[in-house]
């Protein structure tokens, strides 16, 4: 069955599956099997896995466009090298999940359609600005660390070719990773100049990259049917504080300060964890409703991209007339 293009999939409560059939699926998923494209599976789970497929996959071509405005200015040779193999890799890795969408019954034209007509949604941290290299540096720190620890959860999923194609992307990410904290490293063992220009950077990226792991618990939408089959395996909140955990001890040890309050982040011996402020919630409904700074831009960079393309997809499908070819 192929989704139509715009169509609006919502994911409710499972519905009118034959129960034995359902029980059989739940108890293959709670025994830790995977599930392959070929094996049946309830609807929800079926539009569930597209959904954050096709999620995943968007945010990774569209995670390219703001790094890849900064190929032509990286400050020296090796710089360079390490984001042109960055920004294909991401690129890859929409190729690979986009394949997942499609084995699960959405045609990649619809994907790329749904995607410019601001009908399914990517990543919230892309649609904000990179205005120095700096910003290049933590976007590679931060939003790959971020990506890196929600998707080794991923990893642990019960679909068999996600949980495939996470493994493979993250090691990739694991690369991505090593070159920001470089990056970092260098900036904040540098001149006045690039320290300062590494603070403001992470003044912009840390709260995006807070928020990059969803909604609270408590509003997230979707956690619970996710989490009974396994299509996640932690919750928005845990992750959010695994991330503050590891990252916020490494930004102290670095130098940088926290936006906002910065004395709401210290360790707390009693539970273990680090104490951190809230982000700007409403901020992050805006930007992934489509209202952040830079949506517009992006899409619109992505629209020209799917229309430049147009030619060669029908070349690709034999379509071309003699004339025109
Ligand atoms: N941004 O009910 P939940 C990378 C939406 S990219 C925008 O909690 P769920 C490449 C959510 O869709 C890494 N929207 O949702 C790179 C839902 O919308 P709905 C990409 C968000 O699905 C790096 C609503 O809010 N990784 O690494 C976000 O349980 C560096 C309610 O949320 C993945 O996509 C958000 N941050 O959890 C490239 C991993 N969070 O359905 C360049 C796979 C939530 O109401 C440089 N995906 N929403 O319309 C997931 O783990 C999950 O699907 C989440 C969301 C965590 C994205």
């Amino acid at each position: 069955m192929s989704v139509s293009a715009g169509d609006d999939i919502k994911l409710g409560p499972p519905h009118a599956e034959d129960p034995e059939r359902l029980a059989t699926f739940q108890a293959r998923i709670d025994r830790g099997e995977l599930i392959e494209r070929d094996d049946w599976m309830p609807e929800d789970y079926r539009l569930g896995m597209l959904r954050m497929a096709e999620h995943h996959g968007n945010s990774e071509i569209m995670g390219a466009l703001p790094e890849g405005e900064w190929i032509t200015r990286a400050p020296n040779l090796k710089r360079k090298l390490a984001l042109i193999a960055k920004v294909q890799d991401e690129v890859g890795h929409g190729q690979m999940l986009y394949r997942v969408v499609e084995d699960l019954g959405k045609t990649r034209d619809e994907i790329l359609r749904d995607l410019i007509a601001g009908r399914t949604k990517y990543h919230n941290v892309f649609n904000y600005p990179v205005p120095t290299w700096a910003d290049v540096a933590m976007i590679a720190w931060l939003v790959d660390g971020a990506a890196i620890m929600n998707q080794k959860t991923l990893a642990d999923g019960s679909y068999g070719p996600y949980v495939r194609t996470m493994k493979r992307i993250n090691m990739e990410e694991a690369f991505h990773f090593k070159h920001g904290e470089d990056m970092v490293l260098t900036l904040m063992s540098g001149t006045p100049k690039q320290k300062q220009m590494a603070q403001e950077a992470f003044n912009r990226w840390w709260p995006p990259s807070v928020m990059f792991f969803g909604p609270p618990d408590r509003k997230s939408t979707q956690g619970a049917m996710f989490l009974r089959y396994r299509l996640k395996t932690t919750t928005n909140d845990d992750l959010r504080q695994r991330f503050v955990d590891r990252f916020a001890p490494a930004a102290r040890a670095l130098g940088l300060r926290f936006p906002g309050d910065d004395s709401a982040y210290r360790f707390n011996p009693d539970t273990g964890h680090w104490t951190f402020e809230q982000p700007d919630w409403d901020e992050f409904y805006r930007v992934i409703r489509g209202q952040g700074p830079c949506n517009e831009r992006r899409i619109a960079l992505r629209r020209f991209s799917y229309e430049q393309g147009a030619w060669v997809r029908r070349a690709i499908l034999g379509q071309l007339s003699a004339t025109a070819a």
